[in-house]
């Protein structure tokens, strides 16, 4: 039998838009990365203005030291630190001396014994925006495919070379795939995201398709755990989940774009490594496990009940604490009915885990042994807190309706309930599902054709605490005025 394919590229592209990592992040991942297996840490930043905007402005010797810093600890945790240049948005690619200054960015990383490049060609205009570009190329592709064969052909024989085209999502093919599919050297990487920018699923087939295109293996710049713009008030913290185990056929590596939060982002990522590590055998809830508990080391019970609240993504549209929700399902299926004892059973188990759950925040705070991790998660501890804190005051609410106690105590329980929900966060970070969450679902990225496929773009509503409030909401307002059982 001939050997299973592996992945050649296993690690991180830090390419989110908002703050780049600091050194002192970027170190640690680099580390984390080795411990796990993985082996590439691409720096990429969208908010550095010398990556992309300033594409031309050389980075000064300490910025130059402190990647220097990187590659060395790179090599010393077996992970090779590479560097992108995103020229796309003012670049004259017919320009001798625009490609001149391109080739002295990219050698000044050669120099500093990066192995590792990157031409990200992403999220800008599908046209050639300068006049002598349309003069000198057909197309935007014959364009990209003349610079990265140039840029290929001055790197050393050891270095990858990673081009993120500008048509990076989606199975369609096009005439720009076509043309980089049969102009690019082989030996040059291609990346993609997946059938759209924030993929819930990597299946074989549809890598595949993007494969025979492109005539090679594509190395996946995976939107997970990434949660940059209309995604920032979730934290993603569940598992690598929903790419197939055949995927090394298609692709030669995946790199995740993490959380701008370095340390939260640690959850998924070191979860993916496992899928890295073996495809086949992956369990993504025992690796999730594993991984909230090395993660939370200090306080691993709580971390575990705090990233159940954060596990709702694009990958897992559905989850938002499933333990709670099942046990609210119980009360709910119950509630209405005769049966007042079953419906107190179900509301003893819900106050349990709520009770559990009210506790978290500040048991993180107190215990967690990565004080790094708790000051990126705080935001998502003041909610989880408040969310909390509101759910306790609906089971309360709720037990006394059930019981069918007097008006006043159920009225004074209602606006006791209503008052903790004046203590949500104003600046709206969310747990137990978003009440509003926008993600990025684009399947083509071209000028004119841009658009959504069919994975889910709007969730509206999505808050498990908002729910169970609204249940107890709903029967309070009923029974108060008298149109629900009797006093
Ligand atoms: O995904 C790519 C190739 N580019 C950008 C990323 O920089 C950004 O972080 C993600 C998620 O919003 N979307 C993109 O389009």
């Amino acid at each position: 039998m001939p050997k299973e394919l592996d992945f050649a590229h296993r690690g991180v592209v830090e390419g989110y838009y908002g703050p780049p990592y600091t050194q002192a992040e970027r170190l640690w991942c680099i580390d984390r990365l080795g411990e796990w297996g993985m082996n590439v840490y691409v720096v990429a930043p969208k908010d550095d203005p010398l990556g992309r905007d300033e594409w031309r402005t050389p980075y000064d010797p300490d910025a130059m030291n402190d990647f220097r810093e990187l590659v060395a600890r790179g090599v010393e945790a077996g992970v090779r630190v590479g560097f992108a240049i995103s020229p796309g948005l003012s670049i004259e690619y017919a320009s001798g001396s625009d490609v001149a200054t391109l080739m002295q960015k990219l050698d000044a990383f050669v120099q500093i014994g990066a192995r590792f490049l990157c031409l990200a060609l992403d999220d800008v205009s599908s046209r050639l925006a300068h006049a002598a570009d349309r003069t000198r190329y057909a197309s935007l592709a014959e364009a990209h495919v003349d610079l990265a064969t140039r840029v290929h052909a001055q790197l050393p024989p050891d270095a990858t070379l990673w081009i993120v085209p500008t048509d990076y999502a989606g199975t369609d093919t096009s005439a720009y795939l076509q043309t980089l599919g049969a102009g690019l050297p082989a030996k040059i990487e291609v990346g993609w995201t997946g059938r759209s920018v924030v993929s819930p699923e990597i299946r074989c087939e549809e890598a595949a398709r993007r494969a025979a295109v492109l005539g090679r293996r594509l190395l996946v710049w995976d939107n997970v755990p990434v949660h940059d713009g209309p995604m920032r008030t979730s934290l993603h913290l569940g598992p690598y989940a929903g790419r197939d185990p055949d995927l090394a056929e298609h692709v030669s590596g995946l790199l995740l774009n993490p959380m701008e939060l370095a340390h939260a982002s640690a959850v998924t990522l070191r979860t993916a490594a496992e899928y890295m590590r073996d495809p086949h055998g992956y369990q993504p809830e025992a690796a999730w496990r594993r991984a909230v508990y090395a993660v939370g080391a200090g306080a691993g019970e709580a971390f575990e009940l705090f990233a159940s609240a954060h596990r709702f993504s694009a990958m897992a549209p559905a989850d938002r604490d499933p333990e709670l929700e099942s046990a609210f399902e119980a009360v709910r299926a119950d509630f209405d009915g005769q049966d007042t004892e079953a419906t107190i059973r179900a509301l003893d188990h819900m106050r349990l885990l709520v009770d559990r759950r009210l506790r978290a925040a500040d048991t993180l705070r107190a215990a967690l042994v990565d004080p790094a991790l708790v000051e990126e998660i705080e935001p998502w501890l003041l909610s989880h807190a408040a969310e909390t804190a509101a759910m306790a005051g609906a089971i309360e609410l709720l037990e006394r309706l059930a019981t069918r106690e007097a008006g006043l105590a159920t009225a004074l329980a209602f606006f006791r309930m209503e008052g903790r929900m004046t203590r949500l966060h104003a600046d709206r970070h969310t747990s137990y599902g978003p009440r509003r969450a926008v993600h990025p679902q684009l399947v083509s990225l071209d000028d004119d054709e841009a658009r959504f496929g069919d994975d889910p773009v709007l969730f509206l509503d999505r808050c498990l605490a908002e729910e169970i409030l609204r249940f107890a909401e709903e029967r309070a307002l009923a029974r108060l005025s008298g149109r629900y059982g009797s006093a």
